[in-house]
């Protein structure tokens, strides 16, 4: 696979960009190697500067659910962005994608559209204090929010990929109203809460994680939380920015049946351009600047090219269950093909898997959570994805992350994709 292009335009960038790269876990650091370089993407394949094609599993970590350059987007913002990129005022695109989520899930009243999923959960945990007046907050081992310093406690995803669970920089007076508990241990959030009575605003999860790889939460656990949450005036926040309109159109609250209070959204959302939101019930979200005291703000909040992108897509995705069943088919279909190769093997490995979310991971403990989710043996997880790479597969360069399938994947692809899996696992073996 030839590679000359990405590696010197790697050399150029680590010139001008910290580590080379505009996010840490596109640096290949946790498998190794220099990162590809994109050129240009198609439906369900990317094509690098050196001409290579792959198959895409990362589809821009979520956005491209229906594919790359999907027609009716790139059609939509050719259109729009001829009457200018910005105004910084009000349009009614940003109404009508506001009312489109509004009238489509589950107890959302009100959805104010900020620029990235991190700013929607940092807006979000800042308005559940202010309407609380409580200041500590629950997170979750090995969820990520985004890299806000509240966050950045055990966060999942490239936080954990880089190694240090923890970031510099985040202050002991902002971590100290960071309260850690473990995912699908309802027990380690009770004690958390008699532990701190009356001092908890929020509960943030990532109903269904994708950045510990995927994981699936335990009969009655979410719903437990929700119980809880009730109980004790604490505003419990489903962190959507995966799982929104990817799961289903009504995202986990829909698949799961479990209604948050706030929600917070990102990735299809804007349909690859830069959107995140938060939304919730009136009654909260009214709480939010200009009309209530907690401030929040933001230049290209609401931007034109961004609603419209977003815009198209939902109205798309809209009433068309389809889709989804078509995408958790194609999920289905990928996770029974790697399993059938993997039971001949030696090789430890468990999948999870949820709707068109799934993850391999190299350990024969069942991954339920932040700790097991560790157990994975990253050196097969590096020989995994870099033997699927140089067969044209790519997957999320870390063991910690979700796959992501868009509906453009056809059966040739999955067909294709489970070739490049048998020779690499075969390959694998051999090295044992
Ligand atoms: P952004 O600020 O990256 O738009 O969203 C942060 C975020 C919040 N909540 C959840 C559940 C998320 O998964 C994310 C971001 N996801 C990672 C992928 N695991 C983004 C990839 C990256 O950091 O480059």
């Amino acid at each position: 696979m030839k590679t000359k292009q990405s590696k010197s335009l790697f050399e150029t960038a680590t010139a001008y960009i910290p580590g080379g790269v505009n996010s840490p876990v596109r640096a290949f650091k946790s498998v190794g190697g220099d990162p590809i370089f994109i050129k240009k993407a198609k439906g369900a394949y990317l094509y690098d500067e050196d001409g290579n094609r792959y198959i895409d599993y990362i589809a821009s970590w979520g956005p491209m659910l229906l594919g790359h350059a999907y027609p009716p987007v790139v059609e939509a913002i050719r259109k729009a962005v001829e009457h200018s990129t910005s105004f910084g005022a009000p349009t009614e695109l940003e109404v009508q994608l506001a009312k489109l989520i509004c009238e489509n899930i589950p107890n959302v009243e009100r959805v104010r559209m900020v620029n990235s999923g991190t700013e929607a959960t940092m807006s979000a945990i800042r308005l559940a204090r202010g309407f609380t007046g409580k200041d500590k907050f629950i997170k979750f081992a090995g969820c990520y929010h985004g890299h806000g310093d509240a966050f950045l406690i055990k966060a999942g995803s490239g936080a954990v990929t880089l190694g240090h669970p923890s970031s510099p920089g985040v202050t002991e007076g902002t971590a100290k109203d960071t309260l850690l508990a473990e995912y699908n241990d309802l027990d380690s959030v009770k004690r958390l809460v008699s532990a701190h009575k009356n001092e908890i605003a929020a509960l943030i999860i990532e109903p269904i994680p994708g950045n510990m790889g995927c994981i699936l939460p335990e009969p009655g656990f979410i719903e437990g939380l929700r119980a809880l949450c009730t109980r004790e005036g604490i505003l419990l926040i489903f962190d959507e920015v995966m799982t929104g309109f990817r799961l289903g159109f009504g995202g986990a609250q829909e698949a799961l049946g479990v209604q948050a209070d706030l929600v917070t959204y990102g990735k299809v959302i804007g349909a690859g351009l830069p959107v995140g939101a938060y939304a919730g019930k009136a009654e909260i979200m009214e709480f939010v600047a200009p009309n209530g005291p907690v401030y929040q703000a933001g230049t290209l909040s609401g931007n034109p090219i961004a609603m419209t992108a977003g815009y198209t897509l939902l109205q798309e995705l809209k009433d068309k269950p389809q889709y989804y069943t078509e995408l958790a088919g194609k999920c289905k279909a990928l996770h029974e093909g790697l399993a059938s190769l993997l039971e001949e093997t030696e090789l430890p490995w468990t999948i999870n898997r949820k709707g068109s979310m799934i993850s391999l991971h190299f350990t024969n403990v069942p991954v339920r959570d932040f700790d097991s989710a560790g157990t994975g043996a990253n050196d097969y997880f590096k020989q995994f994805f870099h033997g699927m790479l140089k067969r044209g597969i790519y997957l999320p360069p870390s063991a910690y992350e979700s796959w992501f399938l868009s509906n453009a994947l056809s059966e040739k692809d999955i067909e294709e994709t489970l070739a490049a899996a048998g020779e690499t696992i075969e390959e694998m073996n051999q090295k044992r």
